[in-house]
């Protein structure tokens, strides 16, 4: 299987995080990524680099406005005279909310933000868009008849709405993917994201739809991240009604609860009829995952890879989150030897 992948992504670098009461270097960082791409190596899996794609591309699944915002952002901040790391210090909440998008970069920066642990620095946009497009190369590769293809994506992006960015994503590669594969000829796409996280941001872009079916795995927003969405009455809504479905777990979910939602997920894929799979490969459910609570290890994500490789989709893996640096390759190669 080939792992598309770019060096692009170790531009953009958070620095530090407000994480239970102290500031901390940022749990996705660089290194993650090289961690990935020595276990995908010593696997003996190709790694190429993605193709090239006009910024257009994006609008298949964002407000173009956002996307200017985050192309201009980092710019604009340097004309007016500031470095470092740019995060909202606002946000239209409730009783401050109107439908009017601010002029000034702080104002804008908090009405497409929606938490403030999402730093943009100088190099962001290159590589959120270099994520964007490993995750629209690897489902070209699906879409030329490969069984399945990994984009190995940093930042991540299923918290990334249509024009709303947070927790640690800025563009919804996993939603582009999905969208690619529709524009490439699948009537019916599954999305299918295992990250410990809801994948908030595929769920905003696809909740109207009927041809697109998203399935999630989570930590409950009752007490986790990012606590607004993800609660299981959430179902879609128009034609997309019944095409969403949220299985959210208890924090310290064990395998055997873990493996029952697994099946239910799908189960459901299979009913929707799916021609393609995307997944939201996210191992923050991994037992050592410093800022999540489940209790998987390297055997279950094993499991979780064979179950899902046993739809017999052709399959766009895209990489989410993961903050176990040090077993993080393992983890990932767990789930990805199913597929190679
Ligand atoms: N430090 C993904 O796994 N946590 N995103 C905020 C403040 C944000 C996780 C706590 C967690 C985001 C892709
Ligand atoms: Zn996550």
């Amino acid at each position: 299987m080939q792992v598309v992948h770019s060096p692009l992504h170790a531009r953009h670098d958070g620095g530090v995080e407000l994480h239970r009461g102290e500031l901390v270097p940022m749990y996705e960082s660089p290194d993650r990524i090289d961690h990935i791409l020595r276990a995908v190596q010593a696997a003996g899996m190709p790694v190429i680099e993605p193709r090239e794609f006009g910024f257009e591309v994006l609008h298949a699944v964002h407000d173009p406005a956002f996307v200017e915002f985050l192309r201009t952002a980092y710019p604009r901040w340097q004309a007016e005279g500031r470095g470092g790391s740019m995060l909202p210090s606002g946000f239209p909440a409730r009783s401050l909310r109107r439908d009017r998008v601010p002029e000034g970069i702080n104002g804008m920066m908090g009405y497409y933000a929606f938490d403030a642990g999402t730093p943009i620095v100088a190099g962001t946009w290159d590589a959120a868009f270099a994520a964007a497009r490993c995750a629209l190369t690897a489902a070209a590769l699906v879409s030329e008849g490969a069984r399945a293809a990994y984009a190995l994506c940093r930042p991540p992006g299923h918290h990334a709405a249509r024009s709303v960015y947070g927790g640690y994503c800025y563009l919804n590669n996993a939603a582009l993917a999905a969208q690619a594969l529709r524009d490439a000829g699948c009537a019916r796409v599954a999305v299918l994201d295992i990250d410990y996280h809801h994948g908030n941001g595929t769920q905003d872009i696809f909740w109207w739809r009927e041809d697109v079916f998203f399935a999630s795995l989570h930590g409950t927003p009752e007490t986790e991240y990012p606590y607004f969405l993800g609660f299981a009455d959430e179902r879609g809504a128009g034609e997309g009604e019944g095409r969403t479905l949220n299985l959210p777990l208890p924090r310290g979910t064990q395998w055997p609860a873990y493996e029952g939602a697994l099946d239910v997920a799908l189960r459901a894929i299979d009913t929707f009829g799916a021609d393609a799979l995307v997944v939201s490969l996210g191992v923050d459910t991994f037992e050592g995952d410093p800022i999540s609570s489940f209790a998987l290890d390297a055997s279950h994500f094993v499991a979780i890879g064979e179950r899902m490789a046993a739809l017999r989709l052709p399959t766009v893996l895209v990489q989410e989150g993961g903050y176990a640096v040090e077993e993080i390759g393992a983890n990932v190669g767990a789930v990805l030897a199913a597929f190679a």
